[in-house]
């Protein structure tokens, strides 16, 4: 993490220290769910819309338009395959929020995701606002019949099996289509979403709110309304943080003094939060809990262990004399090669360890 941001970090979480009493209101998006393996929207290369061509859809944003979903539902089912929950596990920062219901130290969440992992990691439905709905109910998209999970599920499995199929989930009542109970574009929010943030808001314009309640944003591009509308509504007397990969929003457009901004991975930010804030043993046990520890340590040595083999990188020239290399020479090298212009045209890259690093 860069030095700038691991300083906002500490400066949010020294906010929280001195102020015991505070609790924090988080609004989440899909990025802090892609270290648990589900992709987020618009993340380059990685995100949803960049990997839906094999939906044949006429523009992304299809897959969750209610009009097309009626007309062409067999892409949403391609992609709830994917996505349904119960094959993946919180992530840290998951489990972070959990530490602050633990503590006492949670107001809210109000997340986009269409997950559940809020609710896998054990935080209590009456914190969380699921503003988008979510996989673990149905509704009949014609007459509003509520369905338990299991009817869109058992059709996903026949889906799954049999893709050709025309194996549908439909209502019972009115034959009309069935689908998880996730917002799609064209639909409202609960009403859940509005009457909370209504009763939040009056709570911060109360005298004496100002350094109890506080606004954490997380992995979120803040594009889709109204959801980010409410980083704008924070009232100015109000700290706000965004911890994302990028500055997104009202943070771009309209920044705050006080805003506390860090641009980094959601989970190395839970991590010096849970660090500073003495949680470090009990986000342990969580990881520990969820069997998630084992596997963060996997990838960090493997990491380790990548590094260290490009720090080994050699470049050996035509007269066979090995030079050690740096990355940033060595992007240097490999870009001037391909482009053509490498007067040493014929050099291979090595691993001086076991000579078995492919050439390029
Ligand atoms: P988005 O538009 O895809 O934005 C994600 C944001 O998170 C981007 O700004 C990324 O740079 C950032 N980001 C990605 N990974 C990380 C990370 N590890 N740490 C920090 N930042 C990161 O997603 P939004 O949530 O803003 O968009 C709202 C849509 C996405 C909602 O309607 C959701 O239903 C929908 N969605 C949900 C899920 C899910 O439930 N996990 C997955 C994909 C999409």
């Amino acid at each position: 993490m860069p030095k700038s941001s691991e300083e906002a970090t500490k400066k949010l979480a020294k906010l929280l220290i001195e102020n015991p009493k505070s609790k924090v209101i988080f609004m989440v998006g899909a990025g802090i769910s892609t270290s648990c393996g589900i992709p987020d929207f618009r993340s380059p290369n990685t995100g949803l819309y960049h990997n839906l061509s094999k939906l044949n859809l006429p523009y992304a944003e299809a897959v969750f338009d209610i009009d097309f979903f009626k007309e062409t539902p067999k892409p949403f089912y391609m992609l709830a395959s994917e996505l349904y929950p119960g094959k993946f596990k919180p992530s840290k920062f998951h489990l972070l929020m959990k530490l602050f219901q633990d503590k006492n130290r949670l107001h809210r969440i109000y997340s986009q995701n269409i997950d559940t992992l809020e609710r896998e990691s054990g935080i209590c439905p009456e914190y969380v606002i699921e503003a988008h709905g979510s996989f673990a109910e149905n509704i009949c998209i014609e007459c509003n019949r509520l369905y338990k999970r299991d009817v869109f599920k058992n059709k996903l499995k026949e889906y799954e099996k049999n893709p050709k199929d025309e194996n549908l989930a439909r209502c019972e009542e009115c034959d009309g289509l069935v689908k998880p109970n996730i917002v799609f574009f064209g639909e409202d929010l609960p009403r859940r979403f509005f009457e909370n943030w209504d009763s939040d808001l009056e709570e911060m314009e109360e005298e004496g709110s100002k350094e109890q309640l506080i606004v954490v944003v997380a992995g979120t591009s803040l594009t889709v309304y109204p959801f980010a509308s409410l980083p704008i509504e924070v009232p100015k007397t109000h700290h706000r943080s965004l911890i994302n990969r990028e500055i997104v929003g009202d943070f771009l457009q309209e920044p705050r003094k006080s805003d506390i901004i860090i641009k980094s991975h959601s989970d190395e930010a839970a991590q010096i939060i849970a660090e500073e804030l003495g949680w470090t043993t009990e986000l342990d046990t969580l990881m520990e809990e969820f069997g998630i520890l084992e596997t963060v340590v996997a990838v960090k040595d493997e990491l380790e262990s990548i590094s260290k083999g490009l720090n080994d990188l050699t470049i050996k020239d035509e007269n066979g004399t090995i030079t050690k290399k740096n990355n940033q020479e060595l992007r240097k090298c490999t870009s001037e090669a391909s482009n053509g212009s490498d007067k040493s045209n014929g050099d291979h890259i090595t691993n001086v360890k076991d000579e078995a690093m492919p050439t390029k």
